[in-house]
């Protein structure tokens, strides 16, 4: 069993004893171990084989070691099961409706039994959730205008859930050595922040093996279709996961074909007509006149469809293959640009926006890269809500090759967190001084900052003469999120202002699946960091992923510097700046529009307080 699915079953435990009104403690133990075994290194697995005693990792107490070792022994959690028994665990997929809690949730089910979001939604259509006890008018509609990001937030993977499962799946059919080429298309392969279903496309001599080999991946919920070409499965929480097998003649067609995206498909099938030329997903052909009339056009979708197009092969040379004599390409990708006259295309650009301009290959040479990124410049320790300590921090930031860091521990607004107040980040100051006099400067520096709130009246959430002293300062909102557009937009026009601030953290502010941005006017944002020449943040947690692909185009744009960070709270965490850098790769952006892909020196002469 992987530590993921013990992870879910805890996640799981959490949700349903938070609907049935269990203490907060131990709702809070299983969220926390959760988290701790999704982000162990080690197969917890492995760990209970071995006769290790788990209660010995942070954050694992004797009731979760114990549950452990049950599910991995019998596969099954009996706590669990009762649990399920009392509370439909459709129930969890409410409490992904943005301000809809466990005691609403409670609610709904005793009182409306409503069992699962589609049911909410009638119960809502049909106006019955605004005379209950503590909801009324407005919270039905927000329950409503919440629904969209609820569903959504069912249906798509995270970038770190989708790596989780990706690679489980590779490894599952490279066991297979049936399987000669293996490729992850679609989203995924884009880069896109979050992924809808999982493409895979593979090589085989033995189709049929290869289909039943994928259709026995261990965490396979359901299997939607097995086919000869094309089979469909479904694993954990209803996710999808398709596998296409395909001729080798045809391999760079089929993965240009199927990575998508539809839009950036269809101009270059354009592009190709305009040449007399016709590309699919079998390859590149020349267009015959004559035969295009007579012959229907295959739909490349429908899965079933294209098997008959390949047994066709053999009757017409003209058909849809890379074998027939129209065929000019289709083995490789790259190919398959060449033969239209564009140069090849790198994933992540392939969304029909600026692909096509004359400065794409200019772009496509110099765009960030995580080999590029020098510094992290946003992070927690356990002076707050961190983990780790500044000296585990230095170490895991020199282990991945960085230069310099920034410890950002929270303000004091964020009491949750312990947040720090002048008192104490200036000891955090002093102590930094220390290590920092104690080493080798010039090859690794920590910059003296903080994560300081924008707080609710748009003042600082520390005092001005503290904040000066500072390196580096990250201004963010955490509270107030529900205020007018108008007052957002101020608070962080407010702090861009700010002649100690540096960057602003996460600007929108949105949870991927779990909550929207809030309401400001980005606009407005990007052109006032333009002028004050402020950092605007890509926040790399793949929770995050803030600013998007499409904020930072518009920041770019704007002449704005950016700088990637990973907002980690862990050492395992630094590892998010992969997923920061693929936002920027979608985006176009070049190394020398982030910050701290900076050199340590340049980087010290750019802080307002040079070094
Ligand atoms: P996702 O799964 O929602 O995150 O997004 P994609 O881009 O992976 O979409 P998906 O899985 O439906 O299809 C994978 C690729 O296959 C897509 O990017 C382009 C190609 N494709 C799929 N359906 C169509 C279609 O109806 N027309 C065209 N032209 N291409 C399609
Ligand atoms: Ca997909
Ligand atoms: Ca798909
Ligand atoms: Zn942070």
């Amino acid at each position: 069993m992987q530590n993921a699915e013990i992870a879910d079953c805890f996640d799981e435990m959490a949700d349903l004893l938070e609907i049935s009104g269990e203490s907060p403690f131990r709702i809070k133990a299983y969220r926390n171990g959760s988290q701790v075994i999704r982000d162990l290194p080690e197969s917890v697995s492995q760990l209970i084989g071995d006769g290790k005693d788990l209660t010995k990792i942070d954050g694992i107490g004797s009731t979760l070691a114990e549950k452990s070792k049950v599910l991995i022994e019998s596969g099954h959690l009996p706590a669990l099961e009762e649990l399920r028994k009392k509370i439909p665990t459709t129930l969890r997929t409410l409490l992904r409706v943005p301000g809809l809690g466990a005691k609403k949730v409670a609610v709904l089910h005793r009182e409306l039994g409503v069992k699962d979001l589609a049911e909410l939604k009638v119960a809502c259509d049909s106006n019955l959730v605004k005379d209950l006890k503590g909801f009324g008018a407005k919270t039905q509609q927000a329950i409503l205008d919440g629904m969209a990001i609820a569903v959504a937030a069912g249906q798509r993977l995270r970038r770190d859930q989708a790596d989780q499962l990706v690679d489980q799946l590779r490894n599952h059919m490279l066991a297979n050595s049936d399987v000669d080429r293996i490729e992850f298309a679609g989203s995924y392969r884009r880069g896109k922040e979050t992924i809808g279903d999982i493409d895979i496309l593979v090589t085989s001599q033995k189709p049929e093996a290869v289909m039943r080999h994928f259709c026995s991946f261990p965490a396979t919920q359901e299997i939607v279709a097995q086919g000869e070409t094309k089979s469909s499965i479904r694993v954990q929480k209803s996710f999808q996961v398709d596998l296409r097998v395909v001729e080798a003649d045809s391999w760079g067609a089929a993965l240009q074909y199927f990575t998508g995206s539809k839009e950036h498909n269809v101009t270059l099938r354009g592009l190709a007509k305009k040449q007399g030329l016709k590309v699919n997903e079998y390859g590149v052909f020349r267009v015959d006149e004559s035969d295009e009339k007579s012959r229907p056009e295959i739909s490349p979708i429908a899965s079933n469809k294209s098997d008959k197009a390949k047994s066709s092969k053999s009757k017409s040379p003209t058909s849809n293959s890379a074998t027939s004599a129209n065929s000019i390409s289709g083995a490789e990708e790259q190919s398959v640009y060449h033969a239209l006259g564009i140069p090849y295309i790198l994933p992540e650009f392939r969304e029909n926006r600026f692909e096509w301009l004359e400065d794409y290959e200019a772009r496509a040479s110099s765009i960030i890269q995580l080999s590029d990124i020098r510094g992290d410049l946003h992070m927690h320790t356990t002076a707050t809500d961190g983990v780790n300590s500044i000296e585990e921090m230095k170490a895991a930031a020199i282990a991945r090759g960085l230069c310099y860091i920034a410890i950002t521990d929270h303000s004091k607004r964020v009491s949750m967190a312990r947040g720090l107040d002048s008192e104490r980040v200036l000891a955090q100051w002093r102590e930094i001084d220390v290590i920092n006099d104690a080493s080798d400067t010039t090859a690794f520096l920590i910059l003296k900052s903080i994560e300081c709130d924008i707080l609710e009246n748009g003042e600082m959430d520390l005092p001005d003469e503290v904040l000066a002293q500072a390196d580096w300062v990250m201004a963010s909102i955490h509270y107030g999120q529900k205020q007018s557009r108008d007052q957002i937009t101020n608070r962080i026009l407010g702090a861009i202002a700010h002649p100690s601030v540096s960057a602003i953290s996460h600007p929108t502010g949105r949870l991927l699946g779990r909550r929207e941005a809030y309401q400001v006017d980005m606009d407005a944002v990007i052109q006032a960091a333009a002028e004050h020449k402020k950092l605007l943040e890509i926040n790399a947690s793949p929770m995050r992923l803030d600013l998007s692909d499409v904020h930072c185009m518009a920041a770019i744009a704007a002449g704005v510097q950016l700088v990637i960070s990973t907002d980690a709270h862990s050492t395992g965490e630094l590892d998010a700046m992969q997923y920061g850098i693929q936002v920027a790769r979608r985006a176009g952006v070049r190394t020398e529009q982030v910050f701290n892909a900076l050199t340590l020196e340049q980087v010290k002469s750019g802080l307002k307080r040079p070094r």
